[in-house]
């Protein structure tokens, strides 16, 4: 039973103009894809093959010799998240539970923003920037590379991509242009919401 690609949840061109349809090309169908042909490559024949996405990624962490098979792992499980954090009419002020929990947290929306923001933009490198919860407290985190919060006992609420190859195309070197246009324009609250019961 191999690990499938799964689809957009949305048209290559529904997040245009904040993430274009050249974009979701590459990312989707040659970035993430890759992840799981290099994966699928990897567990073939040994005894993570059969497992689920999160099963290698829970047995690979634990395992200095598989670093390849964790990165490509968590990057398939943090694309397939990520995909389903973005939505057509999205972002801007939430509604529901997490709503109450970031203004309880953070104090505000706009505070909760600029932090946000700020793990995406000072993620030196490639990375993660991550709405988390820890136990029952929220969380805004960042992580390197392949990392990911399933990883570290850390339930993942939201996240953006912000290795270059999420904006590049759009934004060039402007990692905290395309940060401001997912929050404002695309983020899936609904799926936070669901993420929080
Ligand atoms: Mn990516």
């Amino acid at each position: 039973m191999a690990i499938n690609l799964p689809e957009l949840p949305y048209a290559k061109d529904a997040l245009s103009p904040y993430i274009s349809a050249n974009t979701l090309e590459f990312h989707h169908g040659k970035h993430h894809k890759a992840y799981v042909d290099n994966l699928n490559k990897l567990i073939a024949g040994t005894d993570l093959e059969g497992k689920t996405l999160e099963e290698i990624i829970l047995n690979a962490a634990k395992d200095p010799a598989k670093a390849g098979i964790f990165n490509n792992a968590a990057q398939v499980w943090n694309h397939s998240f990520y995909w389903k954090c973005l939505k057509q009419q999205g972002g801007g002020v939430p509604k529901g539970a997490i709503a109450d929990k970031i203004n309880a947290t953070f104090g505000s929306y706009d505070k909760f923003v600029e932090e946000l923001k700020n793990a995406g933009v000072t993620q030196f490198g490639s990375g993660w920037a991550w709405l988390v919860l820890d136990g029952t407290d929220l969380k805004i985190t960042k992580t390197p590379n392949a990392d990911t919060p399933l990883a570290h006992g850390l339930k993942a609420l939201l996240t953006i991509d912000v290795w270059e190859h999420a904006y590049y195309l759009d934004y060039q070197n402007r990692r905290p242009d395309y940060l401001t246009a997912v929050i404002s324009n695309l983020i899936n609250w609904d799926f936070v919401n669901a993420n929080l019961g």
